[in-house]
């Protein structure tokens, strides 16, 4: 495939409800899209950066900033026989931005399905016709809020329920939260929130029977969750710790955790999430699909790498209408009322892109040529 151009372009999407975790609030999402243009071919790629460099070192604008220096460069004009791993190969030399590069990798991946006319999920090796689905629900006003949000998910099928935590916001909702609904498949995700200090308090998070406890301590630690898991029963899911498949595989031999969360973006995209699941598999770790409040764009492809076999947990990767009044994809992502997403046997990415809306949304754009 030959990259004749690349687009980048950002759009301004509303959410239809804030959501807080313990590193701050979202309201409205800034997503920076990519178009790789490839001989009659068009793959689109989303970059899930947030807004601010808070959940990791990237945001949106230092991905539209190494994108337009660095990455569309080093890409446009050249014929990639390998497609998106080999877009990734030839990345090598920026370091880190790996949110940014997988917003580029993943659109060649979008754009060989199409030009192979298979579906993307069958291009990446998955298996699954069926992907469970859970939801990730943030710090609310009260904890009554708290409760009334559980129960709407788990009367529309959601087969996980995951909450975020922060220090005075655990485990007095935990208990509330098993008070009300003692058997729900349950999880809390801490962001980082978390120190060794914290070691005697975040003990009795074991009572509530928690599937995980995801991402307790700091983002760029392994060997510390290692300490911490040999002191908890609750198993731990690394999130923003594992940026890799080596990573996955310290974190695995160190026993820092027995449950990975994969995201593409973190990762870098595709091939490096594909290499994640693997190093999982081999090792019986199971994994699952995480989610960055993506448009139906990003939702589509984390649809496609929950195909895999290794992906045997619940994701957060849950329904368009969860979060925006109108998604850029038709049809939008339904959940049924057993908490499952239907896989198609369209090809590529099996959702289509409403490209009046995201004109309509767009505040920038961009066109890189060789
Ligand atoms: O840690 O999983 C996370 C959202 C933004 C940044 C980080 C995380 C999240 C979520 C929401 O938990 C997942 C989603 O519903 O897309
Ligand atoms: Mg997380």
């Amino acid at each position: 495939m030959k990259i004749e151009a690349i687009t980048l372009r950002e759009i301004h999407m509303p959410l239809v409800h804030p959501f807080e975790t313990s590193f701050g609030r979202t309201t409205a999402r800034r997503i920076l899209l990519t178009t790789v243009h490839c001989e009659g071919v068009e793959g689109w790629g989303e970059c899930t950066a947030g807004e601010n460099p808070f959940f990791s070192e990237e945001a949106t604008d230092t991905a539209w900033w190494v994108i337009r220096e660095y990455l569309a460069p080093t890409l446009t004009g050249q014929t990639l026989l390998g497609g998106g791993r080999e877009a990734a190969f030839r990345m090598y030399g920026v370091r880190g931005h790996r949110m940014a590069k997988a917003a580029l990798e993943n659109a060649l991946w979008d754009a060989e399905a199409q030009a192979k006319n298979v579906p993307l999920w069958k291009l990446v090796g998955g298996t699954r016709r069926e992907v469970a689905s859970g939801v990730s629900i943030g710090i609310q006003g009260s904890h009554e809020e708290l409760l009334e949000k559980i129960a709407t998910e788990v009367a529309a099928g959601y087969q996980r329920i995951k909450v975020k935590v922060k220090p005075g916001w655990d485990v007095a909702v935990l208990e509330k939260i098993r008070e009300r609904f003692p058997s729900i498949l349950l999880s809390c995700d801490a962001n980082s929130a978390y120190t060794l200090d914290d070691l005697e308090h975040l003990k009795q998070f074991d009572e509530f029977r928690l599937l995980m406890i995801e991402q307790p301590l700091w983002a760029d630690e392994i060997y510390l969750h290692a300490l911490l898991q040999h002191s908890l029963a609750t198993s731990i899911c690394l999130d923003e710790s594992i940026v890799s498949a080596r990573h996955a595989l310290c974190a695995i031999e160190l026993k820092a955790c027995r449950i990975l969360n994969v995201k593409l973006g973190r990762v870098g995209g595709f091939s490096e999430a594909i290499r994640v699941h693997d190093v999982a598999l081999a090792s019986e770790i199971p994994v699952w699909c995480g989610g960055m409040l993506e448009s139906g764009l990003g939702r589509a492809h984390n649809l496609a790498l929950s195909t895999l076999p290794g992906f045997s947990l619940p994701g957060d990767v849950s329904a368009s209408a969860r979060y925006w009044k109108e998604d850029i994809i038709e049809p939008e992502v339904t959940v049924s009322p057993q908490g499952t997403i239907a896989i198609g046997d369209q090809p590529g990415r099996g959702y289509v892109l409403r490209q009046d809306l995201i004109e309509q949304l767009t505040v920038r754009k961009e066109t890189f040529r060789a």
